[in-house]
């Protein structure tokens, strides 16, 4: 059989640590998370659910910060190594088409993609109650805001790397104006960018970790086995919602279609600083990093809302556990 493969550029300097020789963990933590307290900024509270990429060799990306007033605001960050980050110390002030969206009553959850000739931004926007804001940047210091893809209440709004079948494509969770006790994730696609539509079911709870609610996490990889999604997962328990992600196989031209989705997670909250913060056991992944010489995933993910740590796993090997463990 051939092992499977990730489509895109090399990155040989790619964030990363193997796996300890103790483990035999499909994915696996880093030894020195977290990376990014919640306090590396004068005024943060909190700094997770982070979204990073690469950015003329270097590294570049759109960062939560809480501020301590507890306003939830995101920033742009850049980075050497991907390990050591300089994240700016206010807000993203975007320009904005229209003054009836410009005010970003609050911004978070991040994801960044480069799509063909720029970097787009996607997070929860308060407009009237959660929503998927948009933007778009060239170059990390110049950010310009689109029109917000869809109406509140919406979350979790994640672009795919290309367009499919001739439209731009993203993944949303409708939800509501509260911490939502339900969530299924949606496909829809865009000629533009502005008017979004053809919107098609992607998958439901099912149970266990996943059982509350599911969200994508990163922007979707293309394998040779098909797209490659990392989602969280939540489990309602007595004191709450626990956030854990596993990952999916899904239909290279019908991303709708799911082929392959593990019954077990990939990772949950374990260590001190998943299990203890501004809200405790969550783990909540909002980026990867590839490297498809090597088949080295690495994957960002935000600690009980108040750090940003790194996991790390193998292409081959998570297609593999996603295949074996397949609900
Ligand atoms: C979700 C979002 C995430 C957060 C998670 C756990 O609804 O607000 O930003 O990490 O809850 O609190």
């Amino acid at each position: 059989m051939t092992q499977p493969t990730m489509l895109g550029p090399a990155l040989p300097n790619i964030p990363w640590e193997d796996r300890p020789a103790s483990s035999s963990e499909v994915v696996w933590r880093y030894s020195l998370n977290p990376i990014i307290p919640g306090n590396l900024l004068p005024n943060s509270n909190s700094i997770f659910n982070s979204a990073v990429v690469t950015y003329q060799g270097k590294y570049a990306g759109v960062f939560r910060c809480d501020n301590r007033a507890r306003e939830m605001r995101i920033h742009s960050g850049r980075s050497e190594d991907g390990l050591t980050w300089q994240i700016e110390p206010e807000p993203i002030p975007f320009v904005s088409p229209d003054p009836e969206i410009a005010p970003l009553e609050y911004c978070y959850d991040p994801r960044v993609v480069w799509i063909e000739d720029r970097y787009y931004v996607s997070w929860c926007n308060g407009y009237h109650g959660p929503t998927i804001g948009m933007g778009y940047t060239y170059d990390f210091n110049t950010f310009y805001q689109l029109e917000n893809a869809f109406l509140p209440y919406n979350r979790n709004g994640v672009l795919f790397p290309h367009k499919i079948n001739g439209n731009f494509a993203m993944f949303s969770r409708p939800s509501d104006t509260g911490h939502t006790p339900f969530g299924d994730i949606f496909y829809s696609e865009s000629p533009d960018m502005n008017y979004w539509g053809k919107h098609r079911f992607v998958m439901a709870p099912r149970g266990g970790w996943q059982s509350t609610k599911v969200g994508a996490g990163p922007i979707p990889i293309e394998t040779s086995e098909g797209w490659l999604m990392f989602y969280h997962g939540v489990l309602t328990s007595c004191n709450g919602f626990e956030y854990s992600f596993g990952a999916a196989l899904l239909d290279l031209d019908k991303p709708w279609k799911v082929m392959y989705r593990t019954q077990p997670y990939l990772l949950a909250p374990r260590e001190l600083y998943e299990r203890v913060g501004d809200t405790p056991n969550v783990c909540f992944p909002c980026a990867a990093l590839t490297d498809p010489a090597s088949g080295r995933i690495t994957i960002y993910y935000g600690a009980a809302d108040t750090v940003t740590s790194l996991a790390f796993g193998m292409v081959d090997e998570v297609i593999d556990f996603v295949k074996r463990n397949s609900l």
